[in-house]
């Protein structure tokens, strides 16, 4: 992807003015064409993707996160790839009742990305996405994809931390597998466990694991963790939370 210089545009958007961004990732979207960042971008946030099959729960398990951050006080931009995907007919992100709740949080930045015929294809776009968004000094980023094509699955591996989401009575391990997700995924989170057989399709998951080939972080051994969850009255996302954070600081 080639490179566009709007230096006025870029130093708003390093100042934190999320106008600013918005108008900065359109011309993302609309050219194809990235923005040429200084090696010194400041102050790094850290990159969550959140990624799974359609309908498991990525939506709500973001608005669960989003939550939490806020209690604590951190800012957090949300890029959702393809947020309606036309398997599942999902609502935009932002639709979900609660995400809706940040709207008017200045901490808070939600932006869909349209994914459709650009040049240099999804992941070039959404990285250059990620990039420019970087350099807006989030404490936090969240990157939610449908984890169903070979493009997705090369956005998450631009991220810190790759949460996959599952839940019970959709996908066994094999699916899992054959998606690309057991190799992506640093914590793997069985959603809905309000439900029937999340306990299964956790020792499942754990045992496609268990087959995959060993994970390293900063040289260390990791095993991802398979964690149960409903996201849906919050449930778990603590856990998840203190994952993540494991994850990226040992
Ligand atoms: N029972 C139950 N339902 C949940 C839970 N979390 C999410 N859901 C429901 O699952 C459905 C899909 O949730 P989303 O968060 O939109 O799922 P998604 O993975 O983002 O969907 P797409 O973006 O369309 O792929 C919604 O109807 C949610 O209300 C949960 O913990 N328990
Ligand atoms: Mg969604």
């Amino acid at each position: 992807m080639s490179q566009t210089d709007h230096s006025e545009l870029l130093s708003q958007v390093r100042n934190g003015d999320r106008q600013a961004l918005a108008k900065a990732i359109t011309i993302i979207e609309n050219t194809g064409v990235a923005f040429a960042l200084p090696a010194d971008s400041g102050m790094k946030s850290q990159v969550i993707g959140i990624t799974g099959a359609p309908g498991v729960g990525k939506s709500t398990t973001v608005d669960a996160l989003v939550k939490l951050l806020r209690e604590r006080k951190l800012s957090v931009a949300i890029l959702a790839v393809d947020p309606s995907s036309p398997i599942s007919g999902g609502a935009l992100l932002g639709d979900r009742i609660r995400l809706t709740d940040h709207f008017t949080d200045s901490g808070v930045f939600i932006r869909s990305l349209a994914t459709r015929g650009h040049l240099g294809g999804l992941s070039a776009s959404t990285k250059a996405v990620l990039q420019l968004t970087q350099s807006a000094k989030f404490d936090f980023i969240i990157v939610e994809t449908v984890g169903v094509g070979q493009s997705e699955v090369e956005v998450m591996r631009v991220v810190d931390t790759v949460v996959v989401v599952l839940a019970p009575g959709m996908g066994d391990g094999i699916q899992a597998s054959k998606a690309g997700l057991l190799e992506i995924g640093d914590i793997y989170l069985v959603n809905k466990s309000d439900r029937e057989g999340a306990e299964q399709t956790a020792q499942d998951i754990s045992r496609s694991i268990e087959m995959s080939p060993p994970k390293t972080v900063a040289g260390k051994p990791w095993i991802p963790p398979v964690l149960l969850g409903a996201m849906q009255n919050g449930t778990g996302v603590t856990e998840l939370m203190a994952e993540i954070e494991k994850h990226v600081n040992g």
